[in-house]
């Protein structure tokens, strides 16, 4: 007989020495390869919608650890229980412990973020974590163990190999133990978003962008800033949490149909000579009016550069970016090949990216919604064809490809504001990328189309801000509507639709009261 006291113990150890061995072996292939984090990021999207947010709310930033701990205690009372059914099925506990230790290497294959090679050290670690298993359990099954006495005093041929039992399985558990303290999964929580991004040192520009004039931003109350403040501007992405990536560990791989397949490290890419630009980035989702656009200054490299190291064969035409947590856009080739600024960008308003908009590198595409362009978190660059590949959002019911429409937005009076009697402020902003915005037409009630003073232009990829005031307007409830006109004459169309597949259109307006 075994005892099940020892044989769960053998369990308990095995799983230890499986993923100790798993997470150790990780670290020389990258967080998608650490069974533990596998397995919790699996959960996050299985976890009931109702727990989510209370978990998060008690939890803060330690919901992740807290995952992580509860995946690792569930997967060692599993191996308890496993090893506790050996004391009398061996060889079904065995098979078990086996099947078991295949959740982790299916739950990699199928990670957005994994390669196949990313199992291997699982697979390491289950045939270690096996053998381990099958010799402490014939360890505890050597007859002098087996006939052990159940009295306090234990006979003199069995004490010494019951201790050996113990010994050999506490060595066993504390080098699983160890390997779990030194794997990828505590070195990725312990790498936090702060410091990960702190790792990062700019350099600088090797052409900077033009400073923002003060003509550029009518000095009207309430008007969105020309550059918006990254903590302001608009975060849209499926990531529960921003993905947390070592930029020493960031690469991006430039593959698919190209003549060389190109890798480029982030001290490469910090050696290169990278420019600002200011880029306007919108959002497909954006209803009229809405805030899902942006303005900032973007620090890249241009991504045609990029792709020229490669040699983009001559039939593909898309380019789908991979992100890390497995979202994908398509662009079309030539958005990144022609001549506007397409960045492979680090820095934002002269500072590392934010987590939340992507650190350590992202796609800014001029001229095309983020969900066909802008992918954060990218490392991946595969050069293909519209009709080979699909990204993320055109699985969806989305464009495939997606060029951003003429709009504009009034950000003074705000809706429902009360305004003093007499001479009225309306104040916006307005965006045509790769076009530029040509005029600006602001509508009181049903009054005539009025021309608005438009800030200067900084770049055609930029929104220009714009204002324009009514005089004696009387009290009562008024609308102002708002138009613009691009600079290859096409005018915002005042016809409603929803934002799915291609933007919404309509014209903003804005309902206030004169008192
Ligand atoms: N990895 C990743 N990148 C992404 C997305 C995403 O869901 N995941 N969303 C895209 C969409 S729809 C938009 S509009 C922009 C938004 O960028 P921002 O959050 O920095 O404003 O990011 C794009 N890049
Ligand atoms: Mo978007």
């Amino acid at each position: 007989m075994r005892r099940p006291l020892h044989t769960a113990l053998a369990g308990v150890v095995a799983t230890l020495v499986l993923f100790g061995a798993a997470d150790l072996l990780a670290r020389a292939f990258g967080p998608p390869a650490a069974p533990l984090l596998a397995l919790g990021q699996t959960i996050i999207p299985l976890a009931p919608a109702g727990l989510i947010k209370p978990v998060i709310d008690l939890l803060g930033h330690n919901d992740k650890l807290f995952l992580i701990l509860t995946t690792g205690l569930g997967a060692l009372v599993l191996g308890g229980l496993i090893g506790w059914l050996a004391s009398r099925h061996l060889r079904a506990a065995t098979a078990l412990l086996g099947l078991a230790g295949l959740i982790p290497i299916v739950v990699i294959l199928i990670r957005p973020e994994a390669e196949a090679p990313d199992v291997i050290p699982t697979v390491i670690g289950l045939v270690l974590g096996l053998a381990v298993f099958r010799l402490l359990i014939s360890l505890a099954t050597r007859p002098d163990v087996e006939n052990e006495p159940e009295s306090e005093s234990e006979s003199e041929s069995a004490a010494p190999s019951r201790r050996r039992f113990f010994v050999i399985t506490g060595v066993f558990g504390a080098a699983g133990a160890a390997a779990v303290a030194a794997g990828q999964t505590v070195a990725s929580l312990a790498l936090d978003a702060g410091a990960a991004v702190a790792k990062l040192v700019l350099p600088k520009p090797a052409k900077t962008a033009p400073p923002i004039p003060a003509s550029a931003h009518p000095d009207v109350k309430g008007l969105a800033p020309f550059v918006t403040d990254p903590k302001d501007f608009y975060r849209i992405d499926t990531a529960l949490a921003p993905p947390v990536i070592d930029p020493e560990e960031w690469s991006l791989r430039i593959h698919g149909m190209v003549e060389t397949e190109v890798v480029i490290t982030m001290d490469e890419l910090l050696q290169l000579p990278l420019n600002e630009h200011h880029i306007t980035l919108t959002c497909v989702s954006n209803p009229v009016g809405g805030d899902l656009v942006g303005n900032a200054t973007w620090l890249g490299y241009p991504v045609r550069e990029l792709l020229a190291r490669a040699k983009p064969l001559k039939d593909a035409d898309m380019v789908l970016s991979h992100s890390i947590d497995g979202f994908s856009a398509s662009t079309p080739i030539e958005a990144l090949l022609d001549d506007r600024d397409s960045l492979l960008a680090v820095g934002m308003n002269g500072q590392p990216l934010p987590p939340e908009h992507g650190f350590p590198a992202r796609l800014v595409v001029p001229g095309l919604y983020g969900f066909v362009s802008a992918t954060k978190w990218v490392t991946e660059l595969e050069v293909t064809r519209f009709d080979e590949k699909t990204a993320y959002w055109t699985d969806r019911g989305w464009d495939a490809k997606a060029p951003i429409l003429v709009a504009s937005r009034i950000d003074v009076p705000k809706p429902l504001e009360k305004v003093a009697a007499g001479d009225l402020a309306v104040a916006g902003t307005a965006w045509a990328q790769r076009s530029g915005v040509k005029r600006v037409d602001v509508k009181l009630d049903d009054g005539e189309w009025t021309q608005a003073d438009l800030g200067d232009e900084v770049n055609i990829d930029t929104w220009r801000q714009w204002k324009t005031g009514f005089s004696d307007v009387k009290a009562g409830s008024h609308t102002v509507t708002v138009r613009a006109i691009d600079q290859d004459g096409n005018i915002q169309t005042p016809e409603r639709r929803k934002s799915i597949p291609n933007s919404a259109t309509g014209h903003h307006h804005i309902q206030f009261r004169v008192e």
